[in-house]
């Protein structure tokens, strides 16, 4: 049975709830055919990729699946890219705010996602679940998490298949922001479950 490593952020920037979990502690993870786990990490540069790196290291996944909120998004996001700079507009629930800065000195400038994006895409398409291959995962913790485990995978050579996936708000968090959109809980966790059968089928 394949071994697949599952995360989300808690909340960060004043939200009482991450998205990115919430829809993490709603799956039934005694249905699928592997081996699950699930973590929350903390929003912070360094301390969020640290977690990550042991587990992989304790758990040796073949997969692991990096989730995060994009407030504002109209989609799922498949991140494409991960890029090799920590530029913060806002703090993280550190209060650290990172200018300009490489995540890894001598490290690459981006790393692609190692998850078959485009067939995530299609299968999700034709289930109607809004979705999207996006191109940035910004310039925040997001970012820095799946760049710093692709550059671990790339670096060790690591036997596993990787992304990031950005989600909108849900409708609760978007009842003070009446201009941003929204997706129903149940409609996100449909979809991580479809990328999760499409992932254990490759
Ligand atoms: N989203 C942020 C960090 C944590 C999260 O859920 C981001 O997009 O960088």
């Amino acid at each position: 049975m394949k071994n697949i490593l599952i995360t989300g952020f808690d909340p960060f920037h004043g939200e009482t709830i991450n998205p990115s979990f919430e829809i993490i502690k709603f799956l039934d993870t005694s249905a699928f055919h592997a081996n699950i786990h699930i973590a929350e990490i903390p929003t912070v540069f360094y301390d969020a990729s640290k977690k990550v790196i042991d587990l992989i290291h304790t758990i040796k996944p073949d997969i692991v699946i990096m989730l995060g909120q994009a407030g504002g998004r109209k989609e799922i996001s498949l991140e494409r890219v991960a890029i090799n700079i920590d530029d913060a507009n806002i703090p993280d629930n550190l209060g650290r705010m990172p200018s300009n800065q490489p995540i890894s000195v001598f490290g690459p400038t981006a790393y692609f996602a190692s998850l078959p994006l485009a067939q995530l895409e299609s299968v999700l398409k034709s289930k109607h679940i809004p979705v999207a291959i996006s191109n940035t995962a910004g310039t925040f913790v997001c970012n820095h998490l799946m760049y710093s485990v692709l550059h671990e995978a790339h670096v060790n050579n690591l036997n596993m298949i990787a992304g990031f996936i950005h989600v909108p708000y849900l409708p609760e968090q978007t009842l003070t922001k009446p201009s941003k959109f929204s997706l129903d809980q149940s409609i996100m966790v449909q979809a991580l479950e479809i990328i999760i059968e499409t992932l254990i089928d490759l």
